[in-house]
């Protein structure tokens, strides 16, 4: 029997088969445990002596079991430990940072110099109805100024903002003078061609208080420009048309050539002293009050700032273009 049970344990070559073997020789129903209960079967003078050398059996099994448990267990441990090798010299695989847009990175730049400026930030939604996006900004019925914005309309009448005026709209009603914000944000027009793409950002500007000038705006823009570009542009105004200001103006700095030298004069905002039919519908006192206003374009400042000379790369949204902006 021993050397039967001890062949039986080192022919286990898995700690299952390892304990299948342990059943068989220890466990309840086992060959040893039924010799320990044949033992009252026996003639007396033989039960001490086979009872002694089955329990002997029993524990050299047990420890047997132990031993050869250990030495699955650690194979088992080396043929894994084999198998799953790192090689802890090799080069890790570079993780690809992704960086700000360069929309995004033109709006907090714009939206830094206006907080600086002792503008707040305001926004709204950016689905409208008409009153908001048209009426109360001067744009009568059938006006056709409302034609030059080709406004997307949701089928319940209500429309995609054409621009961020309506949060200007909306917090003269709320609060009263002085009202001195910025209001950020995705702007829609039914345009699509090289220069124009039917989702852009708008920041416009909006200060309301009495004994406001043409020329704080004036003075406000340029200190504006200059920070937004980090130099002492030339800037000039253009009489301009638009519903809700009067007069109207549009904004032009003189680019830079890359020697330094004076450039081409462009176009960077419009802007104008508010409308007073404007105040009236938002509740301001016109006769007590002006205000000025302005608009600007974040997509532009953003091509002019970094050099992309293509709109439609802001919105393929790829790698290697955005990686240029880290
Ligand atoms: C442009 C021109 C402009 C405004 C926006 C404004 C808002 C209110 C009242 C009066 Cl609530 N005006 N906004 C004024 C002048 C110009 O934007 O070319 N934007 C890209």
């Amino acid at each position: 029997m021993r050397s039967s049970a001890l062949a039986d344990v080192a022919g286990a070559e898995s700690s299952r088969a390892l304990d299948d073997v342990r059943v068989a020789w220890l466990g309840k129903k086992g060959r040893l445990t039924a010799e320990l209960k044949a033992l009252g079967g026996l003639p007396p003078d033989q039960r001490r002596e086979v009872g002694q050398a089955v329990n002997t059996l029993k524990q050299e099994l047990a420890q047997a079991i132990e031993a050869r448990k250990a030495d699955l267990d650690r194979a088992a441990l080396d043929a894994r430990l084999a198998d799953e090798t790192l090689d802890v010299t090799l080069p890790g695989r570079a993780v690809d940072p992704g960086g700000p847009h360069p929309v995004s990175r033109a709006m907090a730049r714009i939206l830094d110099i206006f907080r600086g400026l002792g503008f707040a930030v305001a926004d709204g939604p950016e689905v409208e109805d008409d009153y908001h996006n048209f009426e109360a900004l001067n744009f009568p019925e059938h006006h056709p100024a409302r034609a030059m914005h080709d406004t997307f309309y949701l089928p319940d009448g209500r429309l995609l903002r054409t621009h961020t005026s309506p949060v200007q709209v909306r917090v003269m009603k709320e609060q009263a003078p002085p009202v001195r914000i910025v209001a950020p944000g995705r702007v829609f027009r039914s345009d699509s061609d090289q220069t124009h793409t039917p989702q852009f950002h708008q920041v416009e500007g909006l200060l309301v208080d009495e004994d406001v000038t043409f020329a704080d705006l004036k003075g406000l823009l340029a200190t504006f420009v200059n920070e937004y570009f980090e130099d002492e542009l030339e800037m000039r105004l253009r009489p301009s048309y638009f519903p809700f200001t009067e007069p109207s103006a549009e904004v032009d700095i003189r680019w830079r050539n890359a020697d330094g030298s004076a450039g081409r004069w462009l176009e960077v905002l419009g802007c104008g002293m508010v409308h007073p039919n404007v105040l009236t519908h938002c509740g301001v006192d016109a006769e007590r009050y002006t205000g000025y206003a302005f608009g600007l374009g974040v997509e532009r400042f953003a091509m002019l700032r970094y050099r992309v000379d293509d709109l439609r790369l802001f919105f393929d949204n790829d790698v290697r273009f955005l990686a240029q902006f880290r």
